[in-house]
């Protein structure tokens, strides 16, 4: 379906334009969305069981292997035509900030540079204890590994529900949104805070705001263009009407 034309029109004329992206985007590369990764082994437990450090200090061995599980689909997952779609995007704005709660690192492979990635990344691990990042262990058949430097466990470098985001990467995405001429929102569900904020700041400060998804989200009724589809579609069909 071709997007509006209004929505075109507004992204011609558009000189900064801010995107925020979820679990959704990368759903089409065969990465499940967050809530979709309780499946199978998984099913019995909700992320709030998994994804918090209270939650790894009390089983660290479920958690390690949750996201072990999680990393090695990471692995085996290719960018898909929404990642391809947002690179050649980022090419047609004077300013394009590209921020993803995603943690696959499939946009940067997709080759979108100067990604804020608000949650982390899945492929780096770090010492739960001293917070840096560690990169060799010995394989010692702990689950977790431990760190080599002062024997605490090591943890995937991501943020976890009750912890704080990077504060220069959270300003950064807040001032590129609040400052964007057209916002996107794609493939989140909006439920998840500090990032959930990004979207209503853009509308507070004037941007037209689009949201895709196939599904409707707490930001369906505000957005001024709500395209309902997956993203892999509506993106590829938004960059051909941007050409034409
Ligand atoms: C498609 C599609 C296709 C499918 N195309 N679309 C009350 C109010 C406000 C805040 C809070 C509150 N109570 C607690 C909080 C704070 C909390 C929070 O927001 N909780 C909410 C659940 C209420 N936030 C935090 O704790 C944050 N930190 C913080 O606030 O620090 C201050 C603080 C300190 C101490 C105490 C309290 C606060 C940190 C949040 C970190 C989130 N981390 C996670 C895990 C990352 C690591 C990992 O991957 O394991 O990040 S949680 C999880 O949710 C993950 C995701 O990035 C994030 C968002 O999920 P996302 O991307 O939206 O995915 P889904 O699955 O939810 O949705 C997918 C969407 O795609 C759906 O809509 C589909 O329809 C759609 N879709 N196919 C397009 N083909």
């Amino acid at each position: 379906m071709k997007p509006p034309a209004e929505l075109i029109e507004k992204l011609r004329a558009a000189k900064r334009v801010a995107v925020l992206t979820g679990a959704g985007v990368s759903a089409e590369s065969g990465v499940p969305t967050f809530r979709d990764a309780q499946t199978g082994l998984w099913a019995q437990y909700s992320p709030e069981d998994l994804a918090t450090p209270r939650a790894f200090l009390r089983n660290p061995k479920l958690v390690w292997e949750w996201y072990a599980w999680r990393r090695e689909l990471v692995a085996g997952a290719k960018p898909n035509p929404a990642h391809l779609a947002l690179v050649e995007l980022a090419g047609r704005f004077p300013e394009f900030q590209l921020i993803t709660q995603n943690v696959d690192g499939l946009h940067q492979q997709a080759g979108s540079r100067n990604v804020i990635e608000l949650h982390g990344n899945i492929t780096r691990t770090k010492c739960f204890d001293e917070r840096t990042i560690v990169t060799e262990w010995a394989e010692t058949g702990d689950i977790p590994p431990k760190c080599p430097r002062c024997g605490g466990l090591l943890r995937p470098d991501v943020v976890w529900f009750e912890e704080t985001l990077s504060a220069t990467d959270l300003n950064t995405a807040m001032r590129a949104s609040a400052s964007s001429d057209v916002f996107l929102s794609i493939g989140t569900s909006g439920l998840v805070y500090p990032a959930a904020g990004l979207p209503i700041a853009a509308l507070g400060h004037g941007a037209t705001v689009v949201e895709i998804n196939p599904q409707p989200t707490p930001f369906t009724a505000k957005v001024h263009f709500a395209l309902a589809g997956a993203a892999g579609i509506v993106l590829p069909e938004l960059v051909t009407s941007l050409r034409e």
